[in-house]
């Protein structure tokens, strides 16, 4: 497939711009400033920038507890996601949701849940919405192999590709679910294998190449949007820090022997500035991006520690349940 210029730079300031997020994150969260548990995706960037890429602004994705990447790559507002970390009323959820809870509708991301495989009948909803009001829409639903497991995914691809929903599901398979490793609990480890059962199609990518990924969504989306119903793109890919917080000291201690060789850690961002070099796009180019990113990151993080906390009389304004 060629990609112009702008299209490979738009999806490299994509992959920088959450991994840059992600070490800032690491970098402050000592301090114990920002009140909220993270869940950092450092090491599968490529996963949301290259299928938020082939997206449209008024296409929907919804997201779960590992959800910084997919909001900045659909265009989320970085002070509103910062300050939604430090718990304050300029926050993306008023400052009551944290890390787990972000959200910005303006551009297409209608939410991201803690609850393992909670958003994923929610994309499944939107995509009823686009195919009744025949908007021409796309639902995208990110989810780990751990909600693979869960009964709602079945139902979920079940309803869709019976009344052939526009929703692409894009599972983000990392082989963990907190500290256990897919070999103890799944005897095939193939996922994309379980859409046939639906008679949905599926394919496995390598969610380390920023370019496999943005080819399988790129079909998996104009499959959905062509009116054909659902697909799975499963996205093989690694976590390398540990399931929550900045500096697990558990981290590798469950791990399996093969994750822990340094040969076998992969780097999607250094993959794909290789291959980008091999387009014509030059190190200057590069730099320009990624200056631009460093000052929308100082002045997130700014507004994020010197806005204003909730006030204390408004906090139960959103609650609709008691
Ligand atoms: C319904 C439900 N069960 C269990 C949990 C506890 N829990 C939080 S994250 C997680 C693992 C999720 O793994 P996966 O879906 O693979 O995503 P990853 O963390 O690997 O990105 C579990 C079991 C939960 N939040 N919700
Ligand atoms: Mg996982």
């Amino acid at each position: 497939m060629k990609l112009g210029k702008e299209k490979l730079l738009e999806i490299y300031r994509s992959i920088s711009k959450i991994r840059k997020v992600e070490l800032k994150i690491e970098e402050l969260y000592h301090l114990d400033e920002m009140k909220t548990p993270v869940h950092l995706c450092l090491g599968q960037e490529a996963v949301p920038a290259a299928v938020c890429a082939n997206l449209k602004r008024e296409d929907m994705i919804f997201s779960n507890h590992r959800s910084h990447g997919h909001y900045l790559a659909k265009g989320g507002d970085m002070g509103s996601l910062i300050a939604e970390f430090y718990c304050k009323e300029t926050g993306c959820a008023k400052g009551r949701g944290g890390s787990m809870h972000v959200i910005d509708t303006s551009v297409g991301h209608y939410g991201s849940s803690a609850i393992v495989g909670g958003s994923i009948p929610h994309a499944v909803g939107a995509a009823l919405a686009f195919k009744m009001k025949k908007k021409g829409l796309v639902a995208v639903s990110f989810f780990g192999d751990a909600a693979s497991e869960e009964g709602v995914f079945y139902e979920s691809m079940n309803l869709a590709q019976l009344k052939k929903l526009p929703v692409v599901f894009v599972c983000e398979n990392n082989r963990y679910s907190v500290c256990s490793h897919v070999s103890v609990r799944q005897p095939n480890e193939d996922i994309s294998m379980r859409a046939k059962a639906f008679d949905i199609p599926a394919k496995q990518v390598d969610g380390m190449n920023a370019i496999e990924v943005y080819e399988g969504a790129k079909a998996a989306i104009e499959h959905a949007r062509s009116g054909k119903g659902p697909y799975l793109l499963e996205c093989k890919v690694q976590r390398w820090r540990g399931h929550a917080g900045a500096g697990d000291p558990m981290k590798d201690q469950y791990r399996v022997p093969e994750d822990l060789e340094d040969s076998s850690v992969r780097d999607p961002l250094e993959e794909y500035k290789e291959y980008l070099f091999g387009k014509k796009v030059s190190s200057d180019d590069l730099k320009m991006i990624d200056q631009d990113i460093d000052e929308q990151i100082e002045a997130a993080f700014k507004f994020g520690q010197e806005s204003p906390l909730p006030d204390k009389a408004e906090l139960e304004k959103y609650l609709f349940a008691e």
